[in-house]
């Protein structure tokens, strides 16, 4: 049934979902199909989400378009055909579009809508949210599918404010495509974005300066066309691969063999096989020690570093290039299509940001230590308050405390799903699930499809609301510790441990035990009546885990 009341009017649904991308899309066709009355609220114009936001020049993702996709529907795979073996940002936007009308889920969603408090009523066992437009609505439920690089990071450069060109931020794009023929650009940032936009904007600026703070390890893409009917697995088939992998990626198994157990010959061999066919969760796990033992590493850094020595000609850039402090993949490893090879190009420079710090923004350009230069326009590839961003970014307001009072020492969950005190508040890939570590689809598509079940059971059980015990959190908080703490990814300064914004507390916050052990958690704590769980039943009904409850608050 279309909804025609008008959003400033207050109102009460089943759920709001925060976030019409991947994960809010996928959660109001969940939810909706189990006839619940849903409001989503969308702060873009459109549906999409990261693929929304992120419309700067070479965007790409990085994922294999057939896995990075919906596993729901086997018509929208029969109707669906991807063009290029790793779509490009707008195919992904219209693949969500199309998913968005194929469905009919926009009549669900307010768009340009910002989200800015919710607020839990224990009494009445409601959630009341407040957009930035001031109406009110008030849901049982409450599902942030609010993204996890959601919320842009800009440097705090001094007289940035007085820059006379264009800025740009690569996740904040014009809708209109940006032309740099004949300008002078400054790149700042040289992660993942960075290393895409570097060779577009290349090709096109009177120069690009491109600014690095951290040099990051980079795997090529491998070839970008359409992976061959005959030798490509189908899709679904590669899917359900995929959820039984530590990443979610079918093509990403972990070898078994130790790097240190084989010969210098024999990595040469499987690392250039794994160079060639590209992308970098195959790259890293080409032996199974990549990632938990330093030795291992270094001879999967050293290999890049040598490769890299190979394609940049300047001997004083190959060694900004390749002086990375931290081992190869504990940074988010990055995928790339003729990165260093830029370095060769006359109107390219890098800057080791290290070396020349920048003293300030002027009018036309940037001054460093000794020499100003003249620049039309900045962009900033600087990436985000990842993870935990988006969520401190409203007034969460639970039973006895906010979320950001909660979290200020660092975020806590169960299962990444859900967050002690904050009843019938359900995060879809939040910090301590796989998210950001995994495939991002599969694990949207399993966390919703948890949340669903979840919502279900608690109907046909009669429970009001529910919430994860502090004990479970606990626990769950020292095994997300422990297993990051059996891998080297402690090792290095990253957005998965908010080292990238200052202030920021320091806790590592995805969980990297492996996607499919985690859904095997997940399925047996479901299974288990969701053990770890505190159960508020409907006024009237007697269960012993009521007095639970009560004792909690
Ligand atoms: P990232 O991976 O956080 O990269 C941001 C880059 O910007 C990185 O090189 C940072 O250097 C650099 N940065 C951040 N702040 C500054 C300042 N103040 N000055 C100079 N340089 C800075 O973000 P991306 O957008 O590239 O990628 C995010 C994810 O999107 C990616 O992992 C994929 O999942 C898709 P640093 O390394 O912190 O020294």
């Amino acid at each position: 049934m279309i909804e025609t009341q008008p959003l400033n009017a207050r109102r009460t649904v089943d759920a709001v979902i925060v976030g019409a991308g991947f994960a809010g899309l996928y959660a109001i066709y969940s939810l909706t199909r189990l006839g619940l009355k849903v409001q989503a609220f969308e702060a873009g114009q459109d549906v999409g989400g990261t693929w929304y936001w992120n419309r700067y020049p070479g965007a790409r993702c990085d994922v294999e378009s057939e896995e990075y996709s919906y596993s729901f529907s086997d018509e929208l795979d029969r109707e669906w055909r991807w063009s290029a073996r790793y779509a490009e940002q707008p195919e992904i936007h219209a693949y969500l579009r199309h998913v968005a009308d194929r469905f009919d889920l926009r009549r669900h969603i307010g768009f340009e809508t910002r989200v800015v408090s919710q607020v839990w009523d224990e009494t009445r066992g409601i959630w009341t949210v407040t957009t930035n437009d001031g109406a009110q609505i008030e849901a049982r439920f409450c599902v942030m599918a609010s993204g996890n690089l959601t919320v842009p990071n800009y440097p705090d450069i001094p007289g940035l404010d007085q820059f006379g060109g264009t800025i740009y931020h690569s996740a904040r794009w014009p809708q209109d495509a940006a032309d740099f023929t004949g300008k002078r650009v400054a790149l700042f940032g040289t992660g993942s974005t960075g290393i895409q936009i570097a060779p577009k904007v290349a090709a096109q600026a009177a120069h690009l300066y491109v600014f690095q703070r951290t040099p990051n390890f980079s795997i090529p893409a491998g070839p970008l066309g359409k992976l061959e009917a005959a030798t490509a697995v189908p899709a679904h088939e590669r899917r359900r691969k995929a959820r039984a992998t530590p990443f979610g990626l079918s093509n990403a198994v972990l070898s078994q063999q130790s790097a240190l157990d084989a010969t210098e010959a024999e990595r040469e061999i499987k690392f250039e096989t794994v160079w060639k066919s590209g992308g970098s969760q195959p790259f890293l796990a080409t032996f199974r020690d990549l990632l938990t033992d330093i030795q291992a590493n270094h001879t999967a850094a050293d290999f890049v570093r040598r490769k890299i020595g190979q394609m940049v000609k300047d001997p004083a850039t190959v060694q900004m290039l390749s002086s990375q402090d931290y081992p190869i993949g504990t940074k988010r490893p990055c995928v790339d299509t003729d990165y260093f090879a830029t370095f060769n190009r006359p109107n390219v420079s890098l800057v080791d940001l290290r070396k020349t710090p920048i003293e300030r923004i002027t009018p036309t350009g940037i001054r460093t230590e000794g020499a100003e230069l003249q620049v039309d326009a900045l962009i900033f590839a600087t990436g985000f308050d990842a993870i935990t961003g988006a969520l401190r970014n409203i007034a969460i307001q639970g039973r006895d405390m906010s979320l950001t009072e909660k979290w200020q020492d660092g975020p806590s969950t169960y299962l990444g799903l859900m967050t002690a005190g904050f009843p019938n508040l359900f995060i879809i890939t939040g910090p301590g699930s796989p998210g950001v570590k995994s495939n991002m689809v599969c694990s949207i598509e399993h966390n919703v499809d948890w949340i669903a079940d979840c919502i279900s059971w608690m109907n046909r059980n009669a429970v009001s609301h529910i919430e994860p015990t502090a004990e479970a959190e606990q626990d769950w908080g020292r095994q997300v510790s422990e297993v990051a703490h059996r891998t080297l990814f402690p090792l290095a300064d990253t957005w998965y441990n908010g080292a990238n914004i200052p202030g920021k507390p320091r806790v590592f916050m995805p969980y990297v035990g492996g996607l499919h052990n985690y859904i095997a958690a997940c399925d047996e704590i479901a299974a288990a009546d969701y053990q770890g769980f505190v159960k508020a039943y409907a006024t009237g009904e007697q269960s012993p885990e009521r007095s639970q409850f009560a004792g909690l608050t």
